[in-house]
């Protein structure tokens, strides 16, 4: 059966735009953030005949939990900003092999590219975020400027950062009533950053790496770029709020409980003051 056109995939799409806005908001200078996307075979095969492997790539890591499953991926050493014109390039779509330890390449990554230097990050949280939530898809990691800019100034107690970006925009808790969890500064790349970051996933779907960046995770992309981008503005509120001299009244905890009401959503256990 003749092939649709992959650049006219929904996914692939996403993926054009979705790169676009992050350069555009500044937080993917050169080849800083990478993405990844789980899709469905049935989405690929209209563009794609699954069964032409153009090359495998090994992996540094066992992702045998996630055999068979399809990714789109940006690549490694690539630039957001190049990624809408010439996706082909710049971006991949892959399946895992049965070992765990091999790609098959179906479509980009065109002269010998790779997936992300993430990939071990990204992999390790899809599999944490999959077992408590099947329909998670998205893995997004970007250097969003100031929630980067507050691992220098702020307490990284989990607790306390993400009791300062609650009280920054009143929609934050609702947004992420979990939280923020934070791993210690480790060296991107390797599988250890990987592992602290997907032990993290399994509560959280935002994970601060400081002095570096954040992660996100969600079921779609308007999900988890509503995420990073909700948690990314309570950090830049909060930077103007320190300019500004510092806070003066805030969001109180009986405030945020209303919220979580009204809402419906459940705040992570103590970090809330007991109702009153
Ligand atoms: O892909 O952002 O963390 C470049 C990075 C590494
Ligand atoms: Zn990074």
């Amino acid at each position: 059966m003749k092939k649709v056109n992959i650049l006219a995939a929904p996914f692939v799409q996403e993926m054009m735009k979705t790169t676009a806005n992050l350069y555009r908001l500044g937080w993917d200078e050169r080849n800083g953030g990478n993405i990844s996307y789980r899709l469905d075979e049935k989405w690929v095969q209209p563009f794609l005949d699954t069964t032409n492997v153009i090359r495998e790539i090994p992996m540094i890591f066992d992702a045998s939990i996630l055999a068979g499953k399809y990714f789109i991926v940006t690549g490694s050493g690539k630039y957001f900003k190049n990624v809408k014109d010439d996706p082909e390039a710049n971006l991949g779509i892959v399946r895992v092999q049965e070992n765990g330890k091999t790609l098959d390449l179906l479509w980009g990554l065109s002269d010998n590219a790779v997936p992300t230097s993430e990939l071990p990050a990204h992999f390790m949280s899809h599999i944490a975020r999959l077992s408590v939530d099947p329909d998670n898809r998205i893995i997004m990691h970007n250097h969003a400027t100031h929630l980067l800019a507050m691992s220098f100034t702020h307490d990284l107690s989990e607790k306390a950062l993400t009791r300062t970006l609650w009280q920054m925009c009143t929609e934050c808790l609702v947004v992420f009533p979990e939280g923020v969890s934070i791993i210690p500064w480790l060296v991107p790349g390797t599988n250890e950053i990987g592992e602290a970051t997907a032990a993290k996933m399994l509560e959280t779907r935002l994970v601060l790496w400081p002095q570096h960046g954040i992660y996100g995770a969600g079921r779609d992309m308007d999900e988890v770029f509503g995420l990073i981008e909700t948690a990314e503005k309570a950090a830049q509120v909060y930077t103007y709020v320190c300019a500004q001299g510092g806070v003066k009244q805030t969001i109180t905890d009986d405030n945020l409980w209303l919220l979580a009401d009204a809402f419906g959503v459940t705040p992570h256990a103590d970090y809330l003051d007991e109702r009153v």
